[in-house]
């Protein structure tokens, strides 16, 4: 059996997707995404100028072998975007797997270890009272556990919180926009979004709030203890990860769990906060972290520390992500939970997709493969558009993390 064909697939349907298409001489394929949020172009030039033609002529059934070619066989290793070529790869050739033994992927990884995966969405108001209000949506819906963000008073426009009522999108412009932030503000008021949650909704459900590597550590342990008394599910990128030791002195603060990795793109990146049992999820994804074949060695590894998965899974991790993550959760034994960011009707129009959604769980769905396929046609309705995420400065115009 053989590689006769590796194409690029790049769509916007409100917002951009790469999708990469491997075709075998037996007609059977698969899909893997692609997309890296406002860097798209340069996994797309990765994959074509380099990647995609070594592919062809060689058995998609090796899939092992060809990470190992991919990776090992580089001199030039790791970084985001090698890293989601390599993934795109990657989950196109499981799925094509997966097709073959006629098996929804989950199967093919072990089976699955839970009746259903526990997904959190977003709940993101410019106050605190508009965050409630959605919060109290989404648990109507049946959503066991939700991320609360809210905009902060003196801030222009926080991360997480959406400018007008359209859905949260962060890239938002052609060039980076330049956004404001003050870390006194937002440490004063946020506690007390917490407070409010847990006043209004109880102690079941769960919270989730995201810091998008805002803090330096000692800020980061401060508002880590101040938020103990709400028991938060996590605390998301506190500080930036680039210096793992950095989480020791959050740790020894803080019994707030940590949640960190949507940025990473390999093991090496979280060897030493799994190591040093500095985090209490890891939160790689399929899509960034070199597929379903590298982020097994990741999950297998955290296991031996306790540390669970929550993988990223925020809209620019297309559909086709989406479904090969269920089928990963679903089977992965040390399994946290899941972010769901919803894509829009129109978005998932062009990716048709097994999974579902019922009462706070996902499920992969039963298809062949990981379910998730791409409408071609429709996609190429839908051309390109650059949209890069935004930057952040300080009041006193210094740049800082976004
Ligand atoms: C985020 C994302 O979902 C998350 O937790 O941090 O919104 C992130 O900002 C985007 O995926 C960036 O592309
Ligand atoms: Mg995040």
């Amino acid at each position: 059996m053989k590689i006769t064909e590796a194409k690029v697939i790049v769509c916007s349907p409100g917002r951009n997707f790469v999708t990469l298409k491997i075709v075998t001489d037996e007609g059977v394929y698969g899909i893997g995404d692609a997309t890296l949020n406002g860097r798209e172009k340069s996994v797309v030039s990765f994959l074509e100028d380099y990647l995609c033609p070594s592919l062809i002529g060689r058995d998609p059934q090796r899939i092992e072998d060809i990470w190992q070619f991919f990776y090992r066989g580089a001199y030039w290793r790791r970084g985001p975007v090698g890293m989601t070529a390599i993934a795109a790869i990657d989950t196109a050739l499981w799925d094509i797997k997966a097709k073959l033994a006629n098996m929804p992927l989950y199967q093919l990884l072990g089976g699955r270890s839970r009746d259903g995966v526990m997904v959190y969405t977003h709940a993101n108001g410019h106050d605190i009272e508009s965050t409630l209000e959605q919060v109290g949506k989404y648990v109507e819906k049946g959503y066991k556990a939700v991320r609360v963000q809210c905009g902060i008073p003196g801030i222009a426009s926080t991360y997480g919180v959406p400018k007008g009522n359209k859905a949260y999108e962060p890239a938002d412009s052609d060039l980076p926009s330049e956004t404001s932030w003050s870390t006194e503000k937002y440490l004063n008021h946020i506690p007390q979004l917490f407070q409010e949650v847990r006043k209004q909704f109880g102690d079941d459900l769960h919270i989730l709030h995201d810091v998008h590597h805002r803090l330096t550590p000692i800020e980061a342990a401060r508002l880590g203890k101040e938020v103990e008394p709400y028991h938060l599910f996590w605390l998301e990128d506190c500080v930036p990860a680039e210096n793992q030791e950095a989480f020791k002195l959050i740790r020894q603060h803080t019994t707030t769990p940590l949640a960190v990795g949507e940025v990473f793109n390999s093991i090496h990146d979280c060897r030493e906060l799994i190591q040093n049992q500095l985090i209490d999820y890891i939160r790689t994804t399929v899509v960034h972290a070199g597929g379903i074949t590298h982020l097994r060695r990741i999950a297998d590894f955290a296991a031996l520390y306790n540390v669970r998965t929550g993988s990223h899974g925020a809209t620019d991790l297309s559909p086709v992500c989406m479904g090969a993550a269920l089928h990963f959760d679903y089977w992965v034994p040390n399994f946290g939970i899941q972010e769901h960011m919803a894509h829009s009707e129109q978005m998932l129009e062009v990716f048709p997709h097994a999974y579902r959604f019922n009462d706070g769980y996902f499920t992969p769905g039963e298809l062949p493969g990981h379910g998730v396929d791409i409408n071609e046609e429709l996609a190429a309705k839908y051309p390109y558009k650059r949209a890069c995420l935004p930057v952040a400065r300080l009041e006193d115009g210094t740049l800082w993390n976004w």
